[in-house]
């Protein structure tokens, strides 16, 4: 289970990485056009978020049919030609797998609703009257996560949007489709697999309402989450192929136990404790400009709890559903491509496996938005109707929106400088940030000191440091707001790394650590060596 500690991992969002056909949507033949580029990059996988049959309501997270490719999509052959083409140039396939909800389009629930028991079963029902909701658990997308359903007399389960159903793990048929859906898609030729939330499958044996949250603490890495993931993986048959859990709210504990080598559970973990550190009190939807040293802290506690006890973090500061980390952590102005790869740096040197989310090693950056007809996400669309319910100004709503968005990781990839940055020739379905003409591949490709340069000297790093892929970590300077500062040691080969980070646009002074003065500079983003390090300066030293 060693096999993907060199690996990187680039994750696409088909539905904005390439249109083949000129109808403003992203394709898998759009995918496959590409694979030279990304053979290019140097990546090993490619995670491709959900392209099943949906009706898109949460762009493919609501999956009618976990076998079916949604026409949207292309076809059945188009994604059989994109795992050949892919496998000639050593790169596998990761598919996103959404086990813990459905659509409510799905056959199953369809013959739920028409009042079949059996597959009633399958998800979360719930008797009672229009007026009384089983629980006060608050959805993920706002308002509540129950359902009612006239005909049927009954509550049902939805964490995500109305029409994302979750499903009943406790009912052991329904451990077995899922089981079964894996064995399909290995069996055409997939190597791995990505896990929707999959932490929030076990859910509680009773319903009670939550007077401290809105109830995550009832279903969150639940009762019975790692026997379910342990069950699924070795019925599935996918025990030592890659595999990555998207776990919400999680903790050390539990990441521990979902990937120690040994476990039979996954091979890594997402967490998202690091992205909520401009979160006032924990509320996405409240500003507040990011606290290093809290940044700093989650980073320490995880690498270093992860590796005592035999854990596998995913590295990443961006996906669909975050906003671009260099308009967030860095600067989309005077230091954009400092600050670019200075976040590239931070997290490519840590102990784990990174990802790469398209457009990221462009160093792609929020669109900016400034009206709300511009977005298209069900849950940005929900909270402007739930911030403007609660008395805030257009403005001030249109503000928190531009910032926290998922809509900003979503917009067209910039591939070059012609019409609508070279994603489509029609009518693109979210518009495309006006950047477009200076950050795109093309302009990128060739120039040694681009952002996407950077990014591919950072996947051939990895494959020549076995530090990088197999050393031991150890945080340096824990009080230092300013400065994120680590060492790498213990490989094989004796090679030792040392990695600085400003993490802001001031100058931090810094001194370094005893042995280091003098050792190679093995990389960094600014050329001339100086006494302080610039804003957003990094510096990877050796020795
Ligand atoms: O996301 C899970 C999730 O809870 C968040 O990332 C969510 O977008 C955020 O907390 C809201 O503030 C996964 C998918 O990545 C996301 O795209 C889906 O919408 C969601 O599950 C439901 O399937």
């Amino acid at each position: 289970m060693n096999d993907f500690k060199d690996k990187v991992v680039y994750q696409i969002y088909p539905k904005s990485f390439m249109d083949s056909n000129g109808d403003g949507f992203g394709d898998l033949k759009g995918v496959t056009a590409k694979l030279d580029y990304l053979a290019d990059l140097g990546v090993d996988y490619l995670w491709l978020t959900p392209f099943f049959s949906s009706p898109q309501r949460d762009n493919g997270y609501d999956v009618a049919d976990y076998r079916a490719i949604d026409p949207r999509y292309g076809t059945m052959e188009d994604l059989e030609e994109l795992i050949r083409e892919a496998d000639k140039r050593g790169i596998g396939l990761m598919l996103d797998m959404v086990f813990n909800h459905t659509s409510t389009e799905h056959a199953w629930f369809q013959r739920a609703l028409a009042g079949e028991k059996k597959y009633q079963d399958y998800y979360i029902f719930k008797n009672g009257t229009p007026d009384n909701l089983p629980t006060n658990w608050v959805s993920k997308f706002g308002g509540p996560a129950w359902q009612y359903v006239p005909q049927l007399g009954k509550w049902y389960l939805h964490l995500f949007d109305v029409t994302q159903a979750d499903l009943n793990w406790e009912n052991p048929a329904v451990r077995e489709e899922m089981a079964d859906i894996l064995r399909f898609w290995k069996a055409k030729g997939i190597k791995g697999f990505r896990f929707d939330v999959v932490n929030l499958i076990s859910k509680p044996e009773v319903y009670e309402d939550d007077f401290a949250g809105d109830g995550r603490r009832f279903y969150t890495d639940g009762r019975n989450v790692h026997k379910y993931l342990k069950e699924l993986v070795a019925a599935g048959g996918i025990d030592g192929m890659v595999t990555v859990g998207e776990m919400s709210s999680t903790s050390l504990e539990n990441c521990i136990g979902y990937t120690a080598a040994g476990n039979h559970e996954l091979s890594m973990c997402f967490n998202f404790h690091h992205l909520k550190v401009d979160y006032k009190n924990g509320d996405k939807w409240a500003l507040m400009p990011a606290d290093h040293l809290a940044l700093k802290k989650l980073f320490q506690t995880w690498q270093e709890g992860m590796q005592a006890h035999d854990g596998w973090n995913a590295l990443f500061w961006c996906n669909h559903d975050q906003p671009r980390a260099v308009s967030r952590f860095g600067s989309d102005t005077a230091y954009w491509k400092e600050s670019a790869k200075m976040l590239a740096t931070a997290i490519h040197f840590m102990r784990g496996t990174p990802y790469i989310y398209q457009g990221e090693e462009l160093g792609m950056t929020n669109p900016h938005f400034t009206s709300i007809d511009q977005y298209r996400d069900v849950e940005s669309l929900n909270y402007y109707n739930i911030l403007r319910g609660e008395g805030k100004s257009e403005a001030e709503t249109l503000d928190i929106i531009a910032q926290r968005s998922r809509d900003n990781g979503r917009t067209p990839m910039q591939w070059d400088a012609s019409a609508n940055a070279g994603f489509t020739t029609g009518t693109p379905w979210i518009g495309t940030a006006d950047n477009y003409q200076t950050i795109n591949a093309a302009a990128e490709m060739d120039d040694p000191d681009s952002v996407r340069s950077f990014y591919k000297t950072l996947v051939h790093l990895r494959k020549q440091h076995k530090v990088i892929s197999e050393g031991k970590i150890e945080f340096l300077f824990p009080e230092n707001a300013d400065l994120l500062a680590y060492r790498r040691y213990g490989a094989p080969d004796g090679e030792e790394l040392l990695v600085l980070c400003n993490l802001t646009a001031h100058e931090v002074p810094v001194t370094l650590p005893e042995g280091w003065a003098g050792t190679e500079k093995l990389l960094g983003n600014y050329t001339e060596m100086a006494a302080a390090l610039r804003p957003y300066e990094c510096t990877v030293l050796k020795k």
